[in-house]
Formats: C-alpha cells, structure tokens, sequence
C-alpha cells in the first residue's frame, strides 16, 4: 500500500479568515506531502507494505531498529495531519448536544471549561508538536499533548479532534502568537467529525 495525502474535505481558502490559504496550501502540499513521501520510503525499507497506518502505528516496537524513528516520526507525522485536516471546516457549528457533548459536561462541567483547559494545554505546549481531545483506553475523554510526531494512536488513544502547534501551523499568519492561532481555530472546529469519531 503506498499512502497518500487525502483530499482536503475544503479548498485552500476555505478556511479564511481564521486560517489562511497560504499557510493551508504550503501545510497540505508540502509538510504533509513531504511525510508522504517519506513515510513511503520507510515502509519500504522496513518491509512493512500492506500494514494500514494504525497498525504501523500501533506496531512501532517490533519495527526494524533502522526504520523505527522514520516511521514513528513520518508515519505520525502523516497521521496526524491527515486527522488535523480532517478535523477542520470552514464554519465551526460547535456543540451542544450529543453524546460527545455530554461527555464534555459531564468531565469538564461546560464547554467553556473545556475550552479553557484545552487552550491551555495546546498554549503550554513546548516546542513542536499537538494538542490532542482523547478517549482513553478507559472510554474517557482526556485532553493531551504530544510532542514533535508522537501519534496519540502509539499511546493508546482514540483521537477526537486535533490542533497542530508547529509553528509551521501558524506563523505566515500568526507569526510567533500562538495564541491568536489557538483562538482562530475554534472557529473552525469540525464538531460532527468529533461526534463521529467518538462514537
Ligand atoms: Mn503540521
């Protein structure tokens, strides 16, 4: 099987004003195309062609020593966008209703709660990597972060939905306020791509 970039669910400029078509464009067709390509090499390499993403994911303990960080670090890296962009639509309906939204209630007492801790988690993040909400192996929802292209499916979790705090996420745009970046993309929040996923 050889992975390729998905098809944006949205056009490059879809997303505007909260998340600008340059840095979609330059984000989609090189950074994720470039994990692409690689991730391709590597499972190559590794002999591993036929494995689905997940299980490369999920696998990456018995991978050959060789090959292991390239597809932890590409095949995350593929993944993970793949999600983020999945993730996003150009006019967030946020959520009220639902069964994810009454997880939400029921662990942060309010949206507004969980909006709050999971700005902070995405803002507090060092250096490259995600702000993640998660279903653990327990069923509940978690908020974590993940560093450089560490997949939350490695750890054990089931992504819901995914902010990407790489400055090459942002800073055409947001240059280095990653907090603006973090404010805009609740705007373009896909909450029944979340719904789907957790249930
Ligand atoms: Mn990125």
């Amino acid at each position: 099987m050889t992975f390729e970039l998905p098809k944006l669910p949205y056009g490059f400029s879809d997303l505007e004003p909260h998340y600008d078509s340059a840095t979609v464009e330059i984000h989609y067709s090189k950074h994720h195309a470039t994990y692409a390509a690689n991730l391709n090499k590597a499972v190559e390499a590794a002999g591993w062609q036929g494995k689905s993403i997940t299980e490369i994911l999920n696998g990456l303990d018995a991978a050959p020593e060789q090959q292991k960080a390239a597809l932890r670090n590409h095949g995350g890296g593929y993944h993970n966008h793949c999600l983020f962009w999945e993730s996003l639509c150009p006019k967030s309906t946020g959520i009220n209703s639902g069964k994810l939204a009454d997880a939400i209630n029921a662990k942060w007492g309010n949206f507004e709660s969980f909006a709050e801790a999971f700005t902070a988690k995405a803002l507090g993040h060092f250096g490259s990597g995600w702000a993640w909400l998660v279903k653990n192996k327990a069923g509940e929802l978690e908020i974590v972060d993940t560093h450089d292209q560490i997949s939350p499916v490695s750890l054990g979790f089931k992504p819901i939905t995914v902010i990407d705090v790489w400055e090459h996420a942002y800073y055409l745009k947001y240059k280095n306020v990653r907090a603006d970046w973090i404010k805009a993309w609740w705007n373009i929040v896909d909450w029944k791509k979340a719904e789907e996923r957790y249930n």
